[in-house]
């Protein structure tokens, strides 16, 4: 139990930690019928969005086609994704990615569904078709051993394509297990842990986290993990991709 006025909360310019305890929902437009949390956002200065939503039953959620891409992922329950006229099923590990311009719609939940949404501006490169909707479930999708270390896996959801300015992947370590070095790099990472336990060291802080806590990096954010449960820990991210820093 956290000490009333506590929090493991901290919120800076290049990063943040979000814990579970300290999310306040707030309404969405097209959103109804689910908790919404706001998570990451560029009101703390970060360049793409990161919500949770926790569905109730009859829970409804409509992404309105526009400038912004989305990938939905269910880390909790089911519910159905409606990508313009086609409908999918999406069980835990399921994921959902719509290009702009293509509407989203996420209904029939079970109660307590728990799906993460990352969303961002899509930066267009010229010459290059937009992508295409992605349906997948990450149970599917093979972890690869993390610059040869078979105790952190990576499994990249998206298509790692130069139409693809997102990255949508799930990381698994061992206990013990860990980055191997401290990254430092222009792309920016939202982040959610969705089991276990580890250390997440943010520039110049060491932080324990746990299943449900949420991370924002900004770019050249100094970032290094170990899990130290006694099973391992997943963490779903995102990350930009494939497009020059010079805009
Ligand atoms: O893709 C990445 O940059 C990843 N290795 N970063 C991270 O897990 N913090
Ligand atoms: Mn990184």
């Amino acid at each position: 139990m956290m000490t009333p006025g506590e929090t493991r909360t901290r919120l800076g310019n290049r990063h943040a930690l979000i814990a579970p305890d300290g999310l306040v929902p707030g309404a969405l437009p097209g959103i109804s019928g689910a908790v919404v949390n706001v998570v990451i956002s560029p009101a703390m200065g970060a360049g793409f969005t990161q919500l949770l939503l926790t569905f109730e039953a009859e829970g409804h959620a409509i992404f309105a086609p526009g400038a912004v891409e989305s990938c939905a992922y269910v880390m909790a329950g089911s519910c159905t994704a409606r990508i313009d006229q086609s409908a999918e099923s999406l069980r835990a590990g399921g994921f959902v990615f719509v290009p702009a311009g293509t509407r989203l719609e996420l209904s029939q939940p079970d109660p307590g569904t728990r799906v993460t949404v990352f969303q961002k501006h899509y930066s267009l490169l010229a010459g290059v078709p937009a992508p295409a909707p992605v349906v997948g479930n990450a149970n599917d999708v093979a972890g690869h051993p993390f610059l040869g270390d078979p105790d952190a896996r990576l499994k990249t959801l998206l298509p790692d394509m130069p139409a693809f300015d997102m990255a949508v992947n799930l990381f698994t370590f061992q206990p013990g297990a860990r980055l191997p070095f401290v990254e430092t790099h222009v792309m920016e990472h939202g982040l959610i842990v969705l089991e276990g336990e580890g250390v997440y060291r943010l520039e110049e802080s060491w932080y324990p986290v746990a299943a449900g806590d949420a991370i924002w990096m900004a770019p050249y954010c100094a970032q290094w993990f170990v899990a130290m449960g006694r099973g391992p820990a997943s963490y779903l991210y995102f990350k930009n991709i494939n497009r020059s820093p010079l805009k």
